[in-house]
């Protein structure tokens, strides 16, 4: 079974992802289930049980928090995150897919590669992106193409192998951390070209306060991978002790 998890929040226009989400799926498998972990104060989560999807309430905070409850809860294998407010298009799933029966563990969608792209956003939600992506990259040293895109497939192995509590972030950070985790844990992460469209309805949810946390993560991600990698310095205590061997 595949299982496709949305995070919802105050999403004007789910329904209308999952009428795309159903016919898309009509080419792929009979056997998935929808799971949408929701923390709305609006009617999305009757508008989704309207459209026969399974309503998770959120117990924990963000959308990193969201994301977890749904990746453990979800049945199937592999299970598809994607974004509810119709910036990414079930369209790309099968190559999700495709990819995964590569061997990969998780695979990322990608706008950075050939293929892939943004539609719609400003200046500023560009540069957003590119300086998270750099951060990702040079400070918190995460190989991969696009780390914070949400659009990604997760195989079960991958949420068996993944250390949930030991990520810390509970926002969009959860982006960049999770894939530090896959990398340290030995999982294989591969991407696919995505055409990423800004919305169209509804309010974004991406706050000052995680562009911080995003920041604070990266920066944290890249001191433990010094310590990791730094030889431990010997202590004078030790030096004196050796020097009297
Ligand atoms: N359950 C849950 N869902 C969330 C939370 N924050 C965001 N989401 C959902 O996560 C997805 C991504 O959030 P968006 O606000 O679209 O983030 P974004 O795409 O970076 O920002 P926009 O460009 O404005 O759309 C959407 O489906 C949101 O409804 C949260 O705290 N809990
Ligand atoms: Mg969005």
């Amino acid at each position: 079974m595949i299982s496709v998890v949305l995070p919802t929040r105050n999403e004007p226009t789910v329904q209308d992802l999952i009428a795309q989400l159903r016919e898309t799926m009509k080419s792929v498998t009979t056997d998935y289930e929808i799971l949408a972990v929701d923390k709305s104060d609006d009617d999305t989560p009757s508008r989704l049980r309207r459209a026969g999807v399974d309503v998770l309430a959120q117990k924990s905070r963000g959308l990193g928090g969201a994301i977890i409850e749904g990746l453990r809860a979800a049945r199937g294998d592999p299970i598809l995150v994607m974004d509810a407010d119709l910036s990414h298009n079930p369209r790309f799933i099968p190559a999700f897919i495709k990819k995964s029966l590569e061997g990969f563990d998780i695979v990322v969608g990608s706008r950075r590669v050939g293929g892939g792209g943004i539609v719609g956003w400003g200046i500023y939600r560009r540069l957003v992106s590119w300086i998270g992506n750099v951060l990702g990259r040079v400070v918190a040293g995460v190989d991969a193409s696009d780390l914070t895109s949400g659009y990604r497939l997760y195989s079960r192995k991958a949420v068996g192998t993944l250390d949930f509590d030991r990520l810390r972030s509970s926002g969009y950070a959860f982006q960049l951390e999770v894939l530090a985790e896959a990398s340290e844990r030995g999982l294989r992460i591969g991407s696919v070209p995505i055409v990423f469209t800004d919305r169209s309805a509804g309010v974004s949810k991406l706050s000052r306060k995680d562009i911080f946390e995003f920041l604070l993560t990266a920066l944290r991600l890249g001191l433990r991978r010094l310590r990791h990698r730094l030889p431990k310095t010997p202590s004078l205590l030790n030096q004196d002790n050796d020097r009297e061997e």
